[in-house]
C-alpha cells in the first residue's frame, strides 16, 4: 500500500507557541500539515492564516464554534480522507510534542500501514506530578479494556493513525469529542483488530512564561475519563470475543 501521510494539528487558544510549532513540523518533515482551530479567542488563527499564505504545505481550517480536540481531529480527518491521505500523525499545537519524531513515526507506518503508531511519553523533569500519576488509572483501565498491554499510555496524543479505520470508529454517534478521544480511539481501534506499535517519544512541559498552555481541566476532564471507562469496560468482554483476527482492510 502507498502511504500518503499528513500531519494533523488540533489547536485551541495555543497562543504564541502555535507558530513555532507549525514551523517546526514543516521543517522537520516533508508531509503537508493541516491545522484545525475551533472557537479560539486568542487570535492565534490570524497568525496561522497569514503564515499559510506563504506556505503551500499548510492548510488552516478555522471553525467558529468550539467543539473539542476529538471533534477537531475528526473533521480534519474527514477532509484529509477526501483529499486522498491515508495516514495522519496527530500532534499537539502547544510545542510539547517532538517534531523531529514525525518522519521516524511515518517510517513505522510505511512498514506497517495497518497499524496505529502510539507514542509513549518520555517526560522531562518539569512534568507536573499530578499529570504523571494521574494517568495511571487510565493506563490500568485501558489494559483491562483491551485485554493486555498493547496500547501502553492511552493519553499521549502523538500518534499515527490509519485514517479509514479511525473514521470508522470515530464517526459513530456518541463518540468522545474532547480529551477522552485519545483513550477511546486507542481502545476501539484495538477492538477493531488494528495492531498497535508503541514508540517512545519525548514530551516537554513548557512554563507559562515561555508560552506553555494547557486547557485540560482536572475535574471536568477526569469526570469525562471516568464516564468513558465505565462505558468501555462494560462493552469490553463482548469486544474481546468479537475482536477480528485480521486488521481491517485499508
Ligand atoms: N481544535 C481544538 N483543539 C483543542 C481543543 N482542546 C484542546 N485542543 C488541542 O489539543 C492539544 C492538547 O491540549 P492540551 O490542553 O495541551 O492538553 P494536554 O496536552 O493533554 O494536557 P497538558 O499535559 O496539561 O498540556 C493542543 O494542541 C490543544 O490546542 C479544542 O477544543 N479544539
Ligand atoms: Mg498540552
Amino acid at each position: 500500500m502507498n502511504v500518503k501521510p499528513l500531519v494533523l494539528i488540533p489547536s485551541y487558544n495555543s497562543g504564541k507557541v502555535l507558530l513555532p510549532t507549525l514551523q517546526d513540523a514543516l521543517s522537520q518533515s516533508t508531509a503537508p500539515v493541516m491545522l484545525v482551530i475551533d472557537g479560539s479567542t486568542d487570535g492565534s488563527e490570524l497568525a496561522a492564516l497569514e503564515f499559510a499564505k506563504a506556505e503551500p504545505r499548510l492548510t488552516v481550517i478555522v471553525k467558529t464554534e468550539n467543539a473539542g480536540k476529538g471533534a477537531a481531529v475528526r473533521s480534519g480527518l474527514q477532509r484529509a480522507e477526501s483529499e486522498g491521505f491515508t495516514h495522519a500523525l496527530v500532534m499537539d499545537a502547544d510545542g510539547q510534542h517532538p517534531a523531529e519524531r514525525i518522519d521516524p513515526f511515518f517510517e513505522y507506518a510505511e512498514k506497517t500501514p495497518e497499524a496505529m503508531i502510539l507514542g509513549q511519553p518520555v517526560f522531562d523533569a518539569n512534568v507536573p506530578l499530578e499529570r504523571l500519576y494521574g494517568r495511571k488509572l487510565s493506563v490500568w483501565m485501558v489494559q483491562f479494556e483491551v485485554g493486555g498491554r498493547m496500547v501502553g499510555d492511552p493519553l499521549f496524543g502523538f500518534r499515527v493513525y490509519p485514517i479509514r479505520p479511525l473514521l470508522r470508529v470515530m464517526e459513530k454517534p456518541g463518540r468522545s469529542d474532547r480529551y477522552d478521544f485519545d483513550p477511546e480511539v486507542a481502545v476501539r481501534l484495538s477492538w477493531l483488530g488494528v495492531p498497535a506499535i508503541k514508540v517512545r517519544a519525548p514530551v516537554k512541559y513548557i512554563s507559562r512564561e515561555q508560552g506553555g498552555v494547557s486547557h485540560f481541566h482536572y475535574v471536568r476532564d477526569n469526570v469525562r475519563f471516568v464516564c468513558l471507562h465505565v462505558r468501555l469496560a462494560l462493552q469490553a468482554p463482548y469486544r474481546w470475543i468479537a475482536r477480528p483476527k485480521q486488521p481491517p482492510t485499508l
